[in-house]
């Protein structure tokens, strides 16, 4: 391990207002989100859309890394390049997806473990010869009756550490993921409740296990009201919230903060990164790691028709420039416009 290879690495993926594209869709997210577009879900559909994604102009301007999934890091993009290389080449950090998929949790309804940790070390040295410099693991915490219990965030949380050690033995910056999911009636204080009791395990986990926190870069979800909740947050409050369950949390070593989107819509994701960042004091970065907010409205353009992919790129594009400006508190909702 080097930790001054890992710190380099996690602090060129948050510089310069720059955010990471989650494009790392297993086969059945992919499936389903071009099921609802009628898009038929082929190996070289995904591989299309995606390679319209990367291609995308000026995308290296706001974006500094992209998060693949393990098919995608096999393939070659249009230019006959392979994702990892042709992504070096206009000076974007390629990253992989290495968890398998989150699992029932065992004697627990209702809840989930990650799972992937069988061969990793094995695995992480064939993606790290495949061009990754970081990887990604996403632990799900579901807010319901009676849970998450505590037992569910320690097993996960126990597993990211895990993960982050294998990771950085070999070089490979972890991003940890320790998503709240949004789905539910709960309120915004049981959402902010949960993640920080989940982000304080996640902490203590990490500590046990020696991971470089100068190495790694957290992917929290914000702190909002559940999807089904009467209640609707305000973007301050969001960000009061947030800055607040982090500043609690989050060591000051970390390099990073990039959240994930968790169902906002693209410029709801946009707004609160950018309310996060206006009264955000501490010393780590704090920016985005976004999937669907980035993605779904470039993906309705495509179509799957690549007669449509400069329409396209010019969506993800430009969500990829309005979130590079929210991660340095410069955004507007008048942007859209322009
Ligand atoms: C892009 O979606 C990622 C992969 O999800 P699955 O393993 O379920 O297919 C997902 O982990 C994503 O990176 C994060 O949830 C952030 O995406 P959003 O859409 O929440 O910004």
């Amino acid at each position: 391990m080097n930790i001054k290879i890992l710190n380099q690495i996690a602090t060129q993926m948050v510089t310069e207002s720059k955010g990471i594209l989650a494009m790392d869709e297993s086969h059945g997210t992919c499936k389903k989100r071009f099921d609802a577009l009628n898009i038929e879900a082929t190996e070289e559909n995904r591989r299309l859309y995606r390679d319209m994604l990367v291609t995308a102009e000026s995308l290296s301007s706001y974006i500094s890394g992209a998060i693949l999934f393990d098919e995608t890091i096999k393939q070659k993009t249009s230019q006959n390049l392979s994702f990892p290389d042709y992504l070096k080449k206009i000076g974007i950090l390629p990253g992989i997806k290495v968890d398998t998929g989150a699992k029932p949790f065992s004697c627990h309804s209702n809840e989930k473990i990650t799972e992937g940790l069988d061969n990793l070390p094995q695995r992480m040295e064939g993606y790290k010869s495949l061009g990754a410099k970081f990887a990604k693991w996403r632990a799900v915490i579901t807010i319901g009756d009676d849970i998450p219990s505590t037992a569910c965030m320690i097993a996960n949380s126990h597993a990211l550490a895990r993960y982050a050690s294998i990771c950085q033995e070999v070089d490979i910056v972890p991003i940890v993921e320790p998503e709240v999911l949004m789905d539910g009636p709960h309120n915004i204080q049981e959402c902010f409740d949960v993640t920080n009791k989940m982000q304080s395990i996640l902490f203590e986990e990490l500590d046990k296990l020696d991971i470089s926190l100068s190495g790694i870069i957290l992917k929290p979800n914000m702190i909002t009201s559940g999807s089904d909740c009467k209640i609707k947050s305000s973007s301050e409050e969001i960000a009061e919230l947030t800055v607040r369950c982090l500043g609690n949390n989050v060591p000051i070593e970390v390099p990073g903060i990039a959240f994930l989107s968790g169902g906002q819509s693209d410029t709801e994701a946009s707004i609160n990164l950018n309310n996060i960042n206006k009264l955000n004091d501490n010393p780590w970065k704090v920016t985005f790691s976004y999937g669907r907010a980035l993605q779904l409205e470039a993906m309705k353009k495509w179509n799957g028709n690549n007669h449509n992919n400069l329409d396209a790129q010019k969506i993800i594009s430009k969500r990829a420039h309005m979130n590079s400006l929210a991660s340095s508190g410069q955004y507007n909702l008048s942007m859209e416009n322009d």
